[in-house]
């Protein structure tokens, strides 16, 4: 903890609220009928990409899933941006075409809907990595633990390990693929040890609800992708606070069940080890989350009053063969 330091620990704290805050006002403009589509919420893993992107930094290539409104935050994406996307608007971060599943940003190749269609992505950015002879960065790529199941995923990790390309394969393990438990989808548990065994690479498993265990594994593996151009596959095991997506009321997961995975809370774990170590209090904690929340409630007010994108554009920016 020294070694990180306090100020960037309270930066990173302040990312985790941020991520939380505008997650559960987007939830609540949803319900509102203000935003359209689905709303996938990354309530409860945020310290997965917390914890990488401070260790690692942000200038490497980065894919996710639909679940991709912290990730899109955490590279720079603003979350007037964000709102204004879920919201349509066209002041969003895709126009207001892509919605809430659909966000990118310089560093990032999405925010993609297929599962399992965004691993080959980050593939062929390891791929442009080690083809430019770069030493400098990798390639990371979010997946849930149910697109391991996806042809996609081996296809990648075999050709990843066969050309020793430089991608770091994270599984954000939350136990259920939309209400199907892991292991009736996946045959072999712990998922990351078995797979990256059958490709001949390494494997890492984590507390995904750790900032700091996320942040030292992160720090850790990217010196080793960068000396070694060997990819890995980490597996960071973690629970979703909410259903698959808003939609879904989850009743296939008991109260008791959900309620025991919500006392590891990552945001108020991270709290409490920052209170410990006597680097923050209770109210300054309570001002952090308030102005957080703050940043959140004038995104939803600049997404409010942001136009509509024009009907006669519809057609810009689509690509036909
Ligand atoms: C190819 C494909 N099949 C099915 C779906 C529908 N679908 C969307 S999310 C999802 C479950 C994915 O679960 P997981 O990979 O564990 O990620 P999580 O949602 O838990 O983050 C499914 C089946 C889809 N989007 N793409």
């Amino acid at each position: 903890m020294e070694e990180i330091g306090k100020p960037t620990l309270l930066m990173q704290l302040n990312q985790m609220l941020l991520i939380r805050n505008l997650e559960i006002r987007g939830e609540a403009a949803y319900q509102q009928g203000k935003v359209g589509g689905f709303y996938h919420s990354y309530i409860g893993q945020e310290a997965i990409q917390v914890g990488c992107v401070a260790a690692v930094g942000v200038q490497h290539w980065f894919t996710t899933t639909y679940r991709c409104h912290a990730l899109a935050l955490l590279l720079g994406v603003t979350p007037n941006e964000i709102m204004a996307e879920l919201y349509g608007k066209v002041t969003g971060n895709a126009k207001g075409r892509g919605g809430s599943m659909h966000l990118f940003a310089d560093r990032m190749l999405g925010g993609l809907a297929i599962v399992g269609g965004h691993i080959p992505i980050a593939t062929g950015a390891a791929f442009s990595i080690k083809y430019l002879k770069r030493k400098d960065i990798a390639s990371f790529c979010f997946l849930g633990e149910g697109a391991v199941a996806q042809g996609a995923f081996h296809e990648s990790l075999n050709m990843a390990a066969l050309w020793s390309l430089p991608c770091i394969y994270v599984i954000e393990n939350n136990h259920w693929g939309m209400g199907t438990a892991m292991e009736r989808a996946i045959a072999v548990s712990p998922i990351a040890e078995h797979l990256a065994n059958s490709y001949g690479i390494k494997s890492y498993s984590v507390d995904g609800m750790d900032f700091f265990a996320c942040y030292a594994l992160f720090k850790e593996v990217l010196g080793e992708v960068l000396r070694t151009s060997q990819p890995l596959l980490i597996e960071a095991v973690t629970e979703r606070f909410r259903g698959h997506s808003i939609s879904d009321p989850g009743l296939y997961r008991s109260k008791e069940e959900l309620q025991k995975a919500m006392e590891r809370d990552p945001v108020l774990l991270m709290k409490a080890a920052l209170i410990e170590n006597k680097m923050l209090s209770e109210e300054e904690f309570e001002e952090m989350d308030r102005k957080q929340r703050e940043i959140v409630l004038a995104a939803m007010k600049f997404a409010d009053e942001s136009p509509w994108p024009d009907p006669v554009a519809l057609e810009e920016g689509v690509f036909a063969p």
